[in-house]
């Protein structure tokens, strides 16, 4: 069965250490790898721009910050970075010129968790979904109703459209108006996180698939879709085509396939199996992609087509790594984990 591969890659790889033909720390190569527990605090995010996220989360906790306080500092360093086209300040805009954000917060503990969508004029829509679930009754604020309540929390409003995408934006407007969902449109990150008590917590912010009918919410800051935390099993973010993520409860679908017994890696890859299956449509038009880590602290990562490149990060150790990739050629293809980028 393809979701044992890890398993059997790992004793593969036992073996290979004891032949001696492996590197001389084979404890260390294997929590690079996401086989055996890494150290804790532990963080995996999506795309390479989760490691500078990772490693501010890493900071915020050495500090002295809790978990969640360190996913919502990582989250917040990706908002403010106008140079990011797909989450927060200088993302790109809905058909109607407004950049609309999507975000949302769990907390393992208690299973609390707080969301917003369709935010306008806010820079960080992390933060506010982790006022509204820690200063309303409530999980989910959506348009001008989470805008009012960030507002009355203190969150400045701002001008989120920077120059270059309000032109890129006129120039949609002028020549094209056609709503693409691909490859190259849209991006999320979704951070997930371990502590050394043992406790999973994760966030998700976007501002969702560039040109969208104003109002349309996509996975992000849907409980389940987007993002799931589940304290007893683990925690799962979600990237890529929203709409083919929140019909099948992707995030969740994933902390249920570790709750089964699946490695993350596994448990990713055998979402986006049933997802496609379940779809019809081939894999690589679904653009999807997962990233998972366990209570144990083993993480992984799939995605359809090329797979994607996720990061993790623990003490000692921050990487981007070229997760899974499934095709419809060759279902279950390569393993993933390769490094990309060997900086620290
Ligand atoms: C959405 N999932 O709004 C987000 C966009 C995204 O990579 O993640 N793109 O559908």
């Amino acid at each position: 069965m393809q979701a044992c591969s890890r398993r059997g890659f790992l004793s593969t790889g036992v073996m290979a250490v004891a032949g001696g033909s492996m590197m001389s720390n084979p404890t260390a190569q294997a929590q690079q790898k996401g086989l055996i527990a890494a150290k804790k605090p532990v963080f995996v995010a999506t795309w390479n721009f989760g490691k500078p996220a990772n490693e501010a989360s890493l900071r915020r906790y050495t500090e002295g910050g809790s978990l969640l306080d360190a996913i919502e500092e990582g989250i917040r360093l990706t908002e403010a970075d106008k140079s990011n086209a797909s989450v927060g300040a200088g993302g790109k805009p809905a058909a109607n010129g407004k950049v609309q954000l999507d975000a949302c917060i769990m907390n393992g503990p208690g299973s609390k968790a707080g969301s917003v969508g369709g935010i306008e004029d806010i820079m960080h829509p992390i933060s506010v979904a982790r006022a509204v679930m820690e200063k309303t009754p409530h999980v989910m604020l959506v348009g001008e109703g989470a805008r009012a309540f960030a507002i009355d929390q203190g969150f400045a409003p701002a001008n989120l459209l920077t120059p270059e995408e309000h032109d890129a934006w006129k120039t949609w407007k002028k020549e094209n108006q056609s709503l693409e969902v691909g490859e190259d449109n849209h991006d999320t990150i979704a951070l997930v996180g371990l502590d050394g008590e043992g406790n999973l917590a994760g966030g998700c912010s976007t501002s969702g698939l560039a040109y969208k009918l104003p109002g349309r919410v996509g996975d992000s800051p849907i409980l389940g879709s987007g993002l799931y935390v589940d304290n007893e099993i683990g925690a799962a973010g979600a990237t890529g085509v929203g709409e083919n993520v929140m019909r099948f409860c992707g995030s969740f679908m994933v902390v249920e396939y570790m709750r089964q017994g699946l490695h993350p890696e596994d448990a990713c890859a055998e979402t986006i199996r049933r997802i496609a299956r379940l779809d019809g449509r081939p894999i690589e038009e679904l653009h999807i992609n997962f990233i998972a880590v366990d209570k144990q602290g083993r993480f992984g990562a799939a995605g359809t087509g090329k797979g994607f490149p996720y990061a993790v990060t623990y003490p000692g150790y921050s990487q981007v790594l070229q997760s899974k990739a499934l095709s419809q050629r060759a279902i279950g293809i390569e393993g993933g984990n390769a490094p990309i980028d060997q900086q620290p």
